[in-house]
């Protein structure tokens, strides 16, 4: 049977250049039968993730957090053709929801590894057969009308190339080591009266993996202040 799901890595993976590489390649290494259809960059509108993408979470407490974080900035999308095996294999790659969790019960996952903590975890990828098609049913469109992107002429081929292409380009970025961004935000949860400077420290940490254009923009400094939200929400 074959199965269309749709895979993303979130702004945190886009910004942090090497995470973003390596996690695509410990995908395209840890899974086989993986035919990806597009591989575009797009920064998706807030109501598109709101009444559609993450519509199921429409009500939780992380719900406004979820979409303001994930159309904040720019998302890598994939549609990617597997077996019904392959949809489970991509997410025993990518990993247990949060990263500081994953740590503990499956540290030699991309979440594990890379991911930052608590809802900053690098990637999406549709958990189940049921929802793989509905992702995939809401993206396909989507990716047409904003992109003009037709998965349906794709030369899976030529998208692994540029996939590729982009591994090299940031492969040999360096990479803040996730624990120090984890201790950061375990010190704010403790003491939340850190929060500035605890967001100061993170803009800096992310501007030792990123791009200029992400620094000048004042992204760096958004994205920490999301990051540090993510991990306050939940002591709330
Ligand atoms: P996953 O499929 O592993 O991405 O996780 P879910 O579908 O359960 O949740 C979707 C996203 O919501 C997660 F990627 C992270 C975020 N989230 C939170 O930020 N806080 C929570 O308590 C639960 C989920």
């Amino acid at each position: 049977m074959e199965i269309t799901l749709v895979f993303f890595l979130k702004p945190d993976a886009v910004v942090r250049r090497y995470a973003g590489a390596r996690s695509l390649r410990m995908l395209m290494d840890g899974v086989s039968d993986l035919e990806f259809l597009c591989f575009e960059s797009i920064k998706p509108d807030r109501d598109f993730l709101a009444d559609q993408h993450y519509a199921v979470h429409k009500g939780k407490f992380f719900f406004d957090w979820l979409v303001g974080y994930v159309a904040s900035g720019q998302i890598l999308v994939s549609i990617i053709r597997t077996t019904k095996e392959g949809v489970y294999k991509i997410r025993e790659v990518l990993g247990p929801t949060f990263p500081e969790k994953a740590e503990i019960e499956a540290p030699n996952t991309i979440r594990a590894r890379y991911g930052i903590m608590a809802g900053v975890n690098i990637a999406h990828a549709s958990d189940a057969i049921e929802t793989a098609k509905e992702e995939s049913s809401m993206w396909i469109p989507y990716l047409k009308e904003k992109l003009g992107v037709d998965v349906n002429e794709a030369n899976p081929r030529v998208i692994e190339d540029r996939i590729e292409g982009y591994i090299s380009t940031y492969i040999d970025y360096p990479m803040v080591d996730p624990i120090r961004y984890r201790e950061l935000l375990r010190s704010v949860m403790e003491d939340p009266s850190r929060r500035l400077e605890v967001e100061a420290k993170i803009t800096k940490l992310l501007s030792l993996e990123t791009d200029k254009e992400f620094i000048m923009s004042g992204y760096t400094g958004e994205l920490a202040k999301i990051i540090v939200e993510s991990v306050l929400l939940r002591r709330k």
